[in-house]
């Protein structure tokens, strides 16, 4: 039986004093949940050994890392320093970061072997645009995007691995995937991964909110979600873990 699991991506917003009240109130709220689904905050990097300190029952990640494990790479972040930060999870291949970053699927596969060599867990990110949907390329897309990190032939690769299932076109767009398109694509992805498919958490992402968590959770292969906007408003969030328990 796969665990539901509720990450909060915060993206690139807040301050720390945002971050404190943000925090106290999940606490407050989470601790009063029952608690059986895990939840994981990835906050923006300057955070992460703050948040750490503060995060209750809640388990840190991070936006982003480098595929290098260290040298001279201006301005990028390695695996073992999020270790070193307190953060267990952390994404991999954000459709942000491959449209507004360039970050190819093979940059994204490696930078899921170097959170894994590290020990943490990727998230690995994956999802179709809207002009992919429409030209009925939506497997084929995600397909490519799982095979490139199969293609490593990292030992035990999904053994501690989650992908995220996250259509672009409904990301901060306030359009979420119907319960049934998430499931079709969820299905599959489970399929692409062989004999390893039953046991990897699959989460949806694409403007997840309270009023919209239900019905996608309710779904045999939705194992959670990935939420960005909702997570900055506490009562909301706290609405959606409470949908996964
Ligand atoms: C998708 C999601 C979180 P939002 O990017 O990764 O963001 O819930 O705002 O669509």
């Amino acid at each position: 039986m796969r665990k539901t699991l509720v990450a909060a991506n915060w993206k690139m917003h807040g301050t720390k004093a945002f971050a404190e009240q943000l925090l106290a109130e999940l606490n407050s709220g989470l601790e009063s949940g029952n608690g059986s689904s895990q939840v994981v905050i990835c906050p923006p990097y300057p955070y992460l050994g703050w948040v750490a300190d503060r995060i209750g029952q809640a388990q840190l990640g991070a936006q982003n890392l480098s595929e290098q494990p260290s040298g001279a790479f201006t301005g990028e972040v390695s695996a073992e320093m999020l270790k070193d930060c307190g953060a267990r999870y952390v994404i991999v291949g954000h459709s942000e970061r491959r449209s507004l970053y360039g970050e190819s699927s093979q940059l994204v596969a490696a930078k899921f072997a170097a959170a894994k060599s590290a020990g943490l867990i990727p998230m690995l990110c994956v999802g179709e645009s809207l002009e992919q949907r429409e030209s009925g390329k939506t497997l084929e897309v995600v397909a490519e995007q799982i095979q490139a990190v199969v293609a490593l032939g990292l030992e035990d690769c999904w053994e501690s691995a989650v992908i995220a299932y996250e259509p672009v076109w409904a990301i901060g767009t306030g359009k979420t995937a119907t319960p049934e398109q998430a499931q079709e694509v969820h299905q599959f992805i489970r399929q692409q991964l062989g004999k390893d498919g039953d046991k990897v958490q699959i989460l949806y992402g694409g403007s997840v909110k309270a009023g919209n968590a239900a019905e996608l959770f309710a779904k045999p292969d939705i194992d959670g979600a990935l939420v960005g906007g909702a997570s900055l408003k506490a009562e909301e969030f706290i609405q959606i873990c409470r949908a996964a328990d």
